[in-house]
């Protein structure tokens, strides 16, 4: 819808052009180093699973080569990565996390 002014100048209504913002899929990848238990822990801390919904996204990753761990605005979800690999880097592990646009 356009709005004309006194001035004759027409704009673009905001409302009708601003999309909500693109989410994010947090994805954890298999490795064979990474210990299950180091997964099913970052999976509890970082993204909010109990233990049991953590040890099957795991047993899912392990099997699967990837899964999804939670759905996030851009700057959440770039957040959790960051976090994940520094926490895995400094325990030594070799364990990846990415984020994909839904
Ligand atoms: N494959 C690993 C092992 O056998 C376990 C693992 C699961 C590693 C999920 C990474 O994202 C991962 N120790």
């Amino acid at each position: 819808m356009t709005i004309k002014h006194d001035e004759g100048t027409v704009l673009q209504r905001q409302e009708q052009k601003l999309k909500p913002p693109s989410m994010y899929q947090v994805l954890l990848l298999n490795d064979d180093y990474t210990p299950m238990e180091f997964v099913v822990m970052i999976l509890q801390e970082y993204f909010n699973k109990d233990r049991e919904n953590a040890t099957q996204i795991m047993l899912m990753v392990h099997r699967d080569g990837k899964g999804i761990c939670g759905v996030y605005p851009r700057d959440i979800a770039s957040t959790k990565v960051e976090l994940v690999l520094s926490h895995a880097r400094k325990a030594g592990h070799p364990l990846q996390c990415v984020m994909e646009e839904v």
